[in-house]
């Protein structure tokens, strides 16, 4: 069995840029910077057939590439520190497709409204004093947009240290 979800890996000076956002919470786990990335749909455990009709429906997708900007910091309750994604119409042109191809193939759909989003950390008895003012410290972070020209399949591993992240293919855009 594989855990999959389909995302947008994103460049190292992003990377190397989002890790200074690390820090200052209290109760905060922060995600290893080579784990940054945007997730377009996660689909959870599938079997080698699973998963290669899936490697078959992404492979069929045709969309446009985009520039895409981080901009902002938010949070999901007091579970989650993540970086905002800058408007785009067009990542959310291609998160319906890829979320349809999905859908398809008969996976649940995800009932939460789709939030683009680059998870910074998980919050485990979060100082709620600190949260605000870490908010209030980096809501005006805007990275400079960058080039989204494939998305990817990523397996995910859940190890006692952390996630462990494996691209398993690429698809192009454009
Ligand atoms: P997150 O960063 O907001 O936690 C791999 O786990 C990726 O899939 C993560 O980016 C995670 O988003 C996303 N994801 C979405 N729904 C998930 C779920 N039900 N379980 C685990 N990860 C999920």
């Amino acid at each position: 069995m594989l855990r999959l979800f389909v995302g947008i890996g994103l460049p190292p000076e992003l990377k190397l840029r989002l890790s200074l956002l690390a820090g200052g919470v209290p109760g905060a786990k922060w995600v290893d910077p080579g784990n940054y990335h945007l997730t377009l749909r996660f689909i959870g455990e599938v079997d080698e057939g699973q998963a290669v009709d899936i490697d078959a429906a992404l492979a069929r997708i045709h969309a446009p590439g985009f520039d895409l900007a981080l901009a902002g910091v938010g949070h999901f309750g007091l579970r989650q520190l993540f970086v905002g994604v800058e408007r785009n119409p067009a990542l959310l042109h291609l998160q319906e497709k890829v979320d349809s191809a999905i859908n398809r193939l008969g996976f649940v759909p995800d009932e939460r409204r789709y939030t683009p989003h680059v998870t910074l950390a998980r919050l485990k008895r979060p100082s709620e004093t600190r949260l605000p003012a870490y908010l209030a410290e980096h809501g005006l972070f805007r990275a400079a947009p960058f080039a989204v020209r494939h998305f990817t399949l990523i397996a995910s591993y859940l190890t006692k240290s952390g996630s462990i992240y494996e691209d398993q293919q690429d698809y192009r855009l454009g």
